[in-house]
């Protein structure tokens, strides 16, 4: 049994091109109206293969397919909201592979014990609503449905309200049911599986990741007459945080990543003094200590920029996802689907993170991972060629396939 390429071929063109940038990467932030026609495209194919649909009150949509016995369901997918001029892989890939394998199953008619579902998270790349994973966080239990419905995006609209109208505040209960496993294929995001020539990543865990933000405080005034002595710039402590992040990853090494990626200024105008700094700081490493012994540093970093200008500042570590070692005999279910399957495999972590962090906080779940050209990812240069998610799919299918029947 093999997946139909040219199928799944048609249907990644097809769902690619709703949020499509004029350069051929994707914006299709969490509940913006591409996501609505998006996800209004997939619970239409979600139906055509005759799935079962469902919404959640976080407004995941679940797809199942019957078993032949009332068995907790083999769960697989992943989310279709992208970054800002982010890729057409990311997210939607695991998505379609997951559709492709249910339309498989139907194909030849597979009977299996455990029904076998697809999901669809809300706001995984927490681009829009802070933090990521917002869904599956709220199902693991993780995150209160509350806090979640009341994160406001930058224009300060609430999450609950988007929800609704685009239509997918779902009535389901929002919380952890029993599975057989979850499974999430997903594009590697980093360069080792093509540097290596390999089409497939048995994923074995995740790296833990934590999310800051900074507020600095400092006096906003007029850019000319002001002199240099009396000035409280805000931005210049920013710079120091800025720059003190990037050299504590530096001197810590190993598999630290740390990136301040979002940075806004306030008034933002050329002949202002900026009164007011908001940064994030993203920090993830394998081992949780190294993550706590780095915020230390930061926090450090951050007082001393400010006590040097004589600006005040909030810091707020609001995210933290712990190390996630992925269920062995799930990553062994899915190494012996890539053999079976003929892909170049090899075990890998992740260091992005996705729901299936949260997924096996309740459920044995495991990852499979496909090339990403150069490494990249959340920028429009995002590619996977097909032959390597051929291979991730037939391994998809052919592990949720075995678990379905009770292996
Ligand atoms: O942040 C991440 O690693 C994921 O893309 N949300
Ligand atoms: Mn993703
Ligand atoms: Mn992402």
């Amino acid at each position: 049994m093999r997946i139909d390429r040219r199928r799944l071929e048609a249907s990644i063109e097809e769902l690619g091109r709703i949020g499509e940038t004029n350069k051929g990467g994707l914006t299709r932030l969490a509940l913006s109206d591409d996501d609505r026609r998006a996800r209004d495209r997939m619970v239409a194919w979600m139906r055509e293969a005759g799935l079962s649909v469902r919404i959640d009150r976080m407004g995941n949509i679940f797809g199942e397919r019957a078993g032949t016995e009332a068995l907790p369901p083999v769960m697989m997918g992943s989310h279709i909201d992208s970054v800002p001029t982010g890729g057409k892989y990311d997210g939607q890939l695991g998505v379609l592979c997951a559709l492709e394998a249910i339309r498989t199953l139907n194909d030849h008619e597979v009977q299996t014990r455990h029904p076998v579902m697809l999901v669809i998270f809300t706001n995984e790349e927490g681009a829009r609503f802070q933090p990521a994973e917002l869904a599956s966080g709220v199902m693991a239990g993780k995150i209160a449905l509350e806090d979640a419905y009341n994160t406001r995006d930058k224009d300060g609209i609430r999450l609950v309200d988007e929800l609704e109208r685009i239509g997918y505040l779902g009535p389901e209960p929002c919380v952890a049911r029993p599975l057989r496993a979850y499974l999430e294929l997903h594009i590697e995001q980093g360069p080792y599986l093509e540097e290596e020539g390999r089409s497939v990543g048995v994923v074995e865990g995740i790296v833990a990741i934590s999310w800051s933000r900074v507020t600095i405080h400092g006096v906003q005034d007029h850019a000319g007459p002001t002199p240099m002595r009396t000035r409280h710039d805000a931005l210049v402590a920013a710079a120091q945080i800025v720059t003190g992040v990037r050299r504590i990853a530096t001197e810590i090494g190993g598999d630290l990543v740390a990136t301040v990626g979002h940075l806004t200024v306030s008034p933002n105008i050329t002949n202002a003094i900026p009164g007011k700094v908001a940064l994030s700081i993203d920090v993830r490493d394998p081992l949780d200590a190294t993550i706590d012994r780095a915020l230390a540093l930061v926090e450090r970093v951050v007082h001393e920029a400010c006590a040097r200008e004589g600006v005040t500042s909030e810091v707020e570590h609001y995210w933290r996802v712990p190390y996630t070692r992925f269920d062995g005999a799930v990553v062994d279910a899915i190494e012996r689907a890539a053999r079976a399957a003929g892909a170049r495999y090899r075990r890998i972590r992740s260091g992005a993170g996705h729901d299936a962090q949260y997924m096996a906080m309740i459920a044995p779940a495991g990852m499979i991972f496909v090339p990403s050209r150069g490494g990249r990812s959340h920028c429009e240069e995002e590619f996977t060629p097909i032959g390597d998610i051929e291979d991730g799919a037939n391994t998809l299918l052919l592990t949720a396939a075995g678990l379905a029947r009770g292996k």
